[in-house]
């Protein structure tokens, strides 16, 4: 069997077999953000920095659509139908779950953050976690953009690089020559049973 050759990376050894890794190239890829309404002054400025990630890499402007649902909690089942759709290459998932004003904080983080990993843990297309859980309002806006850069970005860019890596892992399948079995003789070769 050829020897794969998906090295989007130049780092590592002479030595060292295949890399498998994708790049932060978004060109010609679709891509859906899907995001809550639940604190949406957040929620806001981390669809700002996907979309402007997103631009960054390469992805057109008219291929990045946006879905939006009303919390967290609902995140989850919106990514699978948009999953479903076909249309995208990756997902970005974006929400804010602030536990000074969430009784049941621990709840939606939980729902949120398992309901996208088991969609991503499919490996159909990728989808990247984007939902912050904080503590306080201060900390939720830290990570929207201010002193600790912005989630929604970061997210982008994990999409970006899967989608990516999703990309030339299945290009790479589609190139590996197929081995048909020519059967030696057929079930009408064989002696009849008495
Ligand atoms: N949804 C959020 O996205 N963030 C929150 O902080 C939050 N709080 O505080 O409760 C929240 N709750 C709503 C939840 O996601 C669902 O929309 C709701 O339970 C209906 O299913």
């Amino acid at each position: 069997m050829s020897r794969p050759e998906t090295k989007a990376s130049s780092y590592g050894s002479e030595n060292d077999g295949p890399l498998h890794e994708g790049g932060l190239s978004g060109n010609g890829r679709r891509f859906a953000i899907v995001a809550a309404r639940f604190n949406d002054f957040i929620v806001e400025k981390l669809i700002d920095g996907a979309k402007e990630a997103l631009r960054r890499t390469g992805v057109a402007h008219d291929d990045v659509e946006i879905y939006r649902c009303p919390g967290a909690m609902e995140i989850p089942g919106l990514a699978r139908k948009v999953a479903d759709s076909g249309k995208f290459d990756g997902i970005v998932c974006l929400g804010a779950v602030i536990r000074g004003a969430t009784p049941h904080f621990d709840l939606v983080v939980r729902e949120a953050a398992s309901g996208v990993g088991a969609l991503a843990a499919e490996g159909k297309i990728a989808v990247a976690f984007g939902v912050l859980a904080c503590d306080n309002i201060e900390q939720a806006v830290e990570r929207a953009g201010a002193k600790a850069g912005n989630r929604g970005a970061d997210a982008a860019m994990v999409a970006v690089e899967m989608a990516d890596l999703y990309a030339r892992m299945e290009a790479e399948k589609a190139a590996e020559p197929t081995v048909s079995v020519v059967p030696a003789f057929t079930t009408t070769d064989l002696p009849r049973r008495k």
